[in-house]
């Protein structure tokens, strides 16, 4: 097993200045430490956050044809799992890769090292004929590295990853990886749809009450690492969702006007009452924003598949030029 780390220490830098913004905002990728990889493995359980499911179904009908529409040929490739977390769907596609003898190395990308190592030492022990290295770092470091090698790379974006960033931030994304990418590479990448708000807020507001202890998390964190004293009491978990942008955010709002100290910084934190923190967008999609992705990122989409309820895409991608 081996995982190459190159994590900087901005989480601290990041949460100043997100806190002392207006709105106050932290980036969710800060949600996954160790309990909130634990809390999202158990979100991606539950039936409500009908997400992983839908995209389940559609990795277990379709496999053959997806790996299929990766290569044509036997030359040997890279499969690129970016924002790997806990293999649960890549795992349908490693075991038919590995029962057809196709030659491939796993990479997977996560930026939480314990989930990575957890994952990949679970992979080599279920899976011992797997080529497997894990990269613990963020998107655009990882394929930065990965763009100096030659071999044949098909990056995966699963489990609708990519709506956590805003239109700005996936164009810019996209744009990058593309500028990244070789003729011959692919992107296999998921997407959540527009669907009944009814659905989607309890896919964000569960009745075990997963997705708020998943938010407070983040309040937790704050006072663990960096001295924090927030009191999640005073704090409400507020899902909300813009059918015109698509987008499902999570707010902590404060229930009232207080003054927040994060100790191991040196700095206060001042709240109006009803004052918010956004902790994520979940963004949501239809054909048409997707294409218009593709199109305006120099791809093209090769592939489209649904799931039987329709509420999740996975698409295959390529350069178009
Ligand atoms: C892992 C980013 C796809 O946005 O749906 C689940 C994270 N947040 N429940 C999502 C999440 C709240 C999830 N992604």
């Amino acid at each position: 097993m081996e995982i190459i780390k190159s994590i900087d220490s901005t989480f601290a830098e990041d949460v100043v200045k997100g806190l002392s913004s207006n709105p106050k905002h932290i980036p969710s990728k800060y949600l996954y430490d160790e309990k909130g990889d634990r809390l999202f493995k158990a979100i991606m359980r539950i039936p409500e956050y009908y997400l992983t499911n839908s995209e389940l179904e559609i990795l277990k009908i379709y496999k053959e044809e997806i790996l299929n529409a990766f290569t044509s040929t036997s030359e040997e490739f890279l499969l690129v799992d970016l924002g790997a977390g806990d293999g649960l769907k890549t795992k349908i596609l490693l075991d038919l890769l590995i029962k057809k003898n196709i030659r491939f190395h796993y990479l997977p990308v996560d930026f939480s090292p314990t989930a990575l190592e957890k994952l990949c030492s679970e992979l080599s022990y279920s899976m011992p004929g797997l080529k497997v290295k894990g990269i613990a770092d963020d998107y655009y470091k990882a394929i930065l590295k990965l763009s100096k090698e030659k071999t044949k790379k098909i990056y995966m974006i699963l489990g609708s990853n990519i709506g956590n960033m805003q239109e700005q931030e996936i164009n810019e994304f996209l744009s990058f990886l593309g500028q990244n990418m070789e003729n011959q590479d692919k992107l296999f990448i998921g997407f959540d749809l527009k669907k009944d708000p009814d659905i989607l807020l309890k896919a964000y507001d569960d009745s075990q009450g997963l997705t708020r202890s998943f938010n407070f998390n983040l309040l937790e964190r704050l006072n663990y690492e960096l001295g924090g004293n927030f009191n999640i009491k005073d704090f409400k978990h507020f899902p909300t969702y813009d059918p015109q942008t698509g987008e499902m955010r999570s707010y902590l709002i404060s229930k009232k006007k207080q003054t927040i100290a994060l100790a191991a910084l040196d700095i206060t934190i001042e709240f109006k009452q009803w004052e918010f923190i956004h902790v994520e967008t979940s963004k949501k999609f239809d054909i048409a924003s997707i294409k218009k992705l593709a199109e305006g990122n120099k791809f093209k989409i090769n592939y489209i598949f649904n799931d039987s309820r329709n509420y999740f895409l996975n698409t295959i991608w390529s350069l178009n030029h």
